[in-house]
């Protein structure tokens, strides 16, 4: 029989979870190691950007069920933080840009893979059906999120000159707002998650979040280092427009 942690070791328990972050994913390693080819980063650019497009409608999710005030003033910065006159989801379109994609194939999402849009669509679904709070606390991989986006802004400029460095703001600006967002999510976790049953849950949740990033990853391993884009091996993969068959 589990027994209940304190705070101290409820967090301590949490963060161990890190482990398992997709900073740990080959292909995350390989982009860390400069090894990703331009096909790769842009493909990672055009499926990263339909998670960052619903994360705000995802927060906005969230307070649909009825979270108090103090919390949805919290959300609404998450909200701002996104989709604000040059905020985040504008951010990332300049990314597109500095690695060579047009704006207009980012936002028709044409190069979304399968995998991914079920993982981030899984993502929003359970913040439309899961108890705020629970919602609220699956944020909490950006406990880790800092460190990979300082990984990006320390070795993309030498691993990848071909990448205009203003696309970068995105991963800089995250690195204070990913902050801000975990200690709102982590003391409302800690003081919110108080019984067995909860930390327990609490657990099974923050898994389920990093199974979808880790998902995400999975799927552009398969379609870009791999070479095995859905249906790579029926005869006209061409019609899948997902992706090119590079073969
Ligand atoms: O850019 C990211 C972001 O805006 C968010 C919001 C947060 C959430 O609400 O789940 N998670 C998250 C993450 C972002 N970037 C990811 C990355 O690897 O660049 C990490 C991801 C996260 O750790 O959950």
């Amino acid at each position: 029989m589990k027994s209940l942690l304190s705070k101290k070791e409820f967090e301590e328990a949490l963060r161990a979870m890190g482990s398992m972050y997709h900073i740990y994913h080959p292909f995350h390693i390989r982009m860390y190691e400069g090894k990703c080819t331009k096909e790769e980063i842009q493909g990672w650019v055009a499926n990263r950007f339909y998670y960052q497009t619903m994360i705000p409608i995802k927060d906005a999710a969230i307070m649909s069920n009825n979270p108090p005030i103090e919390d949805r003033r919290k959300w609404i910065d998450r909200i701002n933080d996104h989709d604000s006159v040059g905020g985040g989801i504008e951010a990332w379109l300049d990314l597109g840009t500095a690695v060579g994609l047009d704006k207009e194939d980012l936002l028709s999402h044409k190069y979304v893979l399968p995998a991914v849009r079920f993982a981030v669509d899984a993502y929003v679904n359970f913040a439309k059906h899961a108890p705020w709070k629970e919602a609220a606390m699956s944020s909490l991989t950006e406990m880790f999120a800092p460190e990979i986006h300082q990984q990006r802004l320390d070795t993309w400029p030498k691993n990848y000159p071909w990448i205009d460095q203003n696309g970068l703001r995105y991963f800089q600006k995250r690195l204070t707002e990913a902050r801000r967002d975990v200690q709102h999510g982590l003391a409302l976790t800690l003081e919110e998650f108080n019984t067995v049953e909860l930390q327990e849950k609490a657990f099974s949740i923050l898994q389920f979040k990093l199974d979808i990033l880790w998902t995400m990853v999975d799927a552009l391993y398969l379609a870009y280092e791999l070479k095995r884009p859905p249906y790579f091996n029926i005869k006209d993969c061409h019609a899948t427009r997902k992706i090119s068959c590079s073969e």
